[in-house]
């Protein structure tokens, strides 16, 4: 680490006069943490490079994606495998039916599933499918879930929407798509229960994180999907779990599987490309096969299936399947880094909470346990940004927001994880 970040700075100004805020993503800006974002050179295991030479440990692996740390071999070598036959044919290839396979083997909801090329576009698409199946209009959705940026899911959301202090809702927006999209608060199923009460019979699909990682890591409480699950079931509304983050992450069926509570449908990104432009939505066949061209819901992509993009996911998904103590080495790391803050934040007597589930969590700076939205809203945007930066010069690349989950990868190790411990301590003067 030398601390220093000219060139990133130099790139920043140049990035802002051709591209909004210099960013292709706003978390990446680093406006909720008030410092330079950091231009990347490269990212190899459990590291980040920036282009003023600083290295990091890589706590945001893409934010999920290199769940086997970054420039895994095995991705690596099916990538270049495939490129020399083409890159993109837009027609069917056998790749795109082993990736079905295999997320159909995988993934406990799925009998069947369409790959689209986001998280975003996963959603979207699950939801049309789901409103098309129920011929309902109204979605419900959770305060600071975030389910990526399309018209309707772009109210009371989560991650960049909320970490400047903005608003959870996005310009552009119209009224009348934000109409039919209902919000109900995170573990509570009294506001789920009066929503159902109010639109009964008309609520298409309910979607949720199943853990929530985009107001910070929020955990369901007991029984809240389980619940989530009878009334949906009782009102014959589609249970939509959106896994771009839990899924392949928790589990390596998800949060579906280390819930034991199956949707009927779940949307994926993320993971599931190993780095590519990927998602996925899929679930129930009945639902499914509503999807053009079977079906009346219309749905398409130029690149949906790219045989690199597949070539990469494939990879990367029957690494998981194959070996499941990739599982064990995650969470237990997992374990030691955020129960050791959690330690560190109690010995300096520090008004944080840490929520944490297997590989992913997040410290937030309030006093008060953090299980929805107003909660975490509660937490000390200011004192973030300040552990943030300290992390950063320290050589921890940390989530640039306090509304953001932090990933460990299968290429970490027990010393990254106690350097990284080291250098918390001394922030908190511990
Ligand atoms: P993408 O369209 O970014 O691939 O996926 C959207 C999405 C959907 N659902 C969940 C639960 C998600 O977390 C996301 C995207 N996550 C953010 C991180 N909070 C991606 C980072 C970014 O926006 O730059």
């Amino acid at each position: 680490m030398n601390g220093n970040t000219d060139k990133s700075q130099s790139l920043f100004e140049e990035a802002k006069k051709y591209i909004p805020g210099g960013v292709n993503s706003p978390a990446r800006a680093f406006q909720a943490v008030g410092t330079t974002p950091r231009f990347i050179e490269k990212a190899d295991a459990q590291f980040i490079y920036d282009v003023d030479g600083n290295r990091y440990i890589d706590y945001i692996g893409s934010w999920g994606p290199m769940i086997l740390g970054n420039n895994n071999p095995e991705v690596l070598k099916a990538v270049q495998d495939t490129i020399m036959d083409g890159l993109s044919f837009g027609a069917a290839t056998e790749r795109e039916i082993t990736m079905a396979k295999l997320a159909c083997e995988m993934v406990p909801c799925f009998e069947m599933v369409r790959m689209v090329n986001s998280g975003t576009e996963a959603t979207m698409s699950a939801l049309r499918a789901a409103r098309g199946y129920t011929g309902r209009s109204k979605i419900l959705k959770f305060e600071g879930c975030y389910h990526g940026h399309s018209d309707g899911l772009l109210v009371k959301a989560g991650s960049a929407l909320i970490a400047e202090g903005g608003s959870p809702d996005s310009a552009g927006v119209t009224a009348n798509c934000a109409k039919d999209t209902l919000t109900a608060t995170y573990n509570d199923m009294n506001s789920v229960e009066s929503l159902f009460e109010q639109y009964k019979g008309d609520i298409a699909a309910v979607i949720i994180e199943p853990v929530a990682a985009n107001m910070g890591v929020v955990l369901p409480k007991e029984g809240f999907l389980k619940q989530l699950r009878e009334i949906c079931d009782i009102n014959k509304t589609v249970l939509i779990f959106d896994e771009v983050i839990t899924g392949f992450r928790l589990a390596s069926g998800g949060a579906q599987q280390l819930f034991g509570i199956k949707p009927d449908m779940a949307t994926f990104g993320k993971i599931i490309g190993g780095g590519m432009p990927v998602g996925a939505y899929g679930g129930k066949r009945e639902i499914m096969e509503c999807v053009a061209p079977v079906g009346k819901v219309y749905q398409a992509g130029t690149l949906s299936g790219n045989p690199v993009a597949m070539a990469a996911g494939i990879a990367q998904l029957t690494y998981l399947k194959n070996n499941p103590t990739v599982y064990e080495h995650i969470n237990a790391l997992g374990e030691m880094l955020y129960g050791g803050i959690a330690e560190i934040v109690k010995n300096a007597e520090a008004d944080c909470h840490v929520n944490y589930i297997g590989s992913i969590g997040t410290l937030f700076f309030t006093g008060e346990a953090v299980s929805d939205y107003t909660s975490a809203k509660k937490s000390d945007l200011k004192k973030y940004a300040d552990y943030f930066q300290h992390m950063m010069n320290s050589g921890n690349y940390f989530a640039p927001a306090q509304f953001e989950a932090m990933f460990i990868s299968h290429a970490h190790t027990e010393s990254d994880i106690k350097k990284t411990l080291d250098d918390a301590a001394r922030f908190f003067g511990v």
